[in-house]
């Protein structure tokens, strides 16, 4: 496919403020993030919120339309509610949100799995707020909890119930058979748009070799009736996501993913980020779509 889909995630809820002044976390910061990287080129903002007092990961849904109606009457990026919220939130928490707001598209992520922080923090010692430092470090044994009937929670309540598709996480191999799973129940329809997920301690390395082999069996699994996109945490982000671009996959940026915008150097915003990965996705040849390019690619109900 020529046309390219260029999500981002704005803020998510692993990085904390005290790791880059850059983190947006108020609705104002939230809000001006995701029309800057509309602006740069993203067809979908992948959004979390958090308590515009401390920064903290939240799952309240008046700190999600702090930044929702802003967005979607100043842009016509497609906005992608996070079902994963954090791993610290009930499945309850994490719907709240997105059944109130009812998405065009929202996030699922395709299994239970390990899902440790911590090693990111151990650097940090000046801590802004007091939940930073022991949210970080009680992160190396947390369980992300998705389990078959929690998918089949989000897929109903979200899916068919309210009309909104989704972002498939994949973090592992294990994760396409699930999936594959849910599309024999019926569950879901395609095209499927699945999102390879690297680097995260828990889940699938972030190794070249991992990318061609989800591809290969997904390519089995589901034949034409899906595509895909890369991310990848922390710095093999921009190789792992231009490799997608080059194989034909589609990206995600943004500082849920990466505070940096190369080794060393923290990005100014999520726009940088985006208009760093338009510039490569470019020059390989592929087209950036529009947010209405993306409502007809992935079948959305606009
Ligand atoms: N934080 C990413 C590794 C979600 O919000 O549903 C995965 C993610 C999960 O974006
Ligand atoms: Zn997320």
């Amino acid at each position: 496919m020529r046309e390219i889909i260029i999500t981002c995630a704005l803020t998510g809820s692993i990085h904390t403020p005290s790791m880059s002044p850059h983190l947006p976390v108020t609705a104002d910061e939230i809000t001006a993030a995701g029309l800057g990287a509309a602006e740069a080129g993203a067809a979908i903002l992948h959004l979390h919120a958090r308590d515009p007092e401390t920064g903290k990961p939240s799952s309240e849904p008046a700190h999600f339309m702090g930044f929702l109606p802003r967005l979607k009457q100043a842009s016509d990026a497609v906005l992608n509610i996070s079902t994963g919220g954090s791993a610290v939130m009930s499945l309850d928490q994490r719907l709240a949100a997105p059944k109130q707001a009812e998405p065009e598209m929202a996030s699922l992520n395709m299994g239970t799995m390990n899902f440790a922080l911590y090693p990111m923090a151990a650097r940090i010692s000046d801590w802004q707020h007091d939940w930073e430092k022991p949210f970080l470090e009680g992160s190396d044994d947390l369980v992300f909890k998705n389990t078959p009937r929690d998918i089949a929670r989000i897929l109903t309540e979200l899916g068919q119930d309210r009309g909104a598709r989704f972002e498939f996480e994949c973090y592992d191999l294990s994760h396409l058979y699930m999936l594959r799973h849910f599309a024999d129940r019926g569950l879901i329809k395609a095209p499927f748009f699945i999102q390879f997920v690297f680097g995260v301690l828990g889940g699938m390395g972030p190794d070249p070799e991992n990318l061609t082999h989800m591809v290969r069996i997904a390519d089995k699994l589901f034949g034409e009736d899906y595509m895909f996109s890369v991310l990848a945490a922390g710095r093999h982000q921009m190789p792992l996501i231009t490799m997608s671009a080059a194989m034909g996959g589609h990206v995600r940026v943004g500082l849920e993913d990466s505070l940096t915008i190369a080794r060393g150097t923290l990005a100014r915003s999520n726009a940088e980020q985006v208009s760093k990965i338009r510039e490569v996705v470019e020059a390989l040849g592929r087209t950036v779509a529009t947010p209405d390019q993306a409502r007809a690619i992935l079948g959305l109900k606009g």
